[in-house]
């Protein structure tokens, strides 16, 4: 093998100093945002069951036990997401309960 050898990985290359480094990967997972329902007085139970089978795509059990869960803690978590359909998931929970006239209210918040 010489210093023109094609198949050497570190040609010694003389004069020219050629360094040959792994490179680092650039990919980050993305941060993940847990979308929470909060607790109210008046939306009734049955409409927050199907809001959460038609948003987040929960069975009828899933999405009882989540709202029994917001219904007696004051809070729960419907899903995890990045931070762009998260965003949407609250849009759509808040448009959905406003054209249906209940105050039902829903956030984001970064998932620790
Ligand atoms: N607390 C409501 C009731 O007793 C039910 C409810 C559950 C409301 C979950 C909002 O996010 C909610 N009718």
């Amino acid at each position: 093998m010489s210093a023109q050898d094609p198949s050497d990985p570190t040609p010694h290359d003389p004069g020219h100093s050629l360094v040959v480094e792994e490179a680092t990967p650039k990919l980050k997972r993305p941060p993940l945002y847990q979308v929470v329902l909060l607790n109210d007085d008046y939306t009734p139970m049955e409409f927050v069951v199907e809001l959460l089978e038609r948003i987040f795509s929960l069975d009828r059990v899933q999405a009882t036990r989540v709202m029994l869960e917001v219904h007696t803690h004051g809070r729960g978590v419907c899903g995890v997401y990045t931070f762009e359909i998260a965003e949407t998931k609250v849009a759509q929970v808040m448009a959905y309960a406003r054209q249906h006239q209940h105050p039902l209210l829903c956030t984001m918040e970064e998932a620790g």
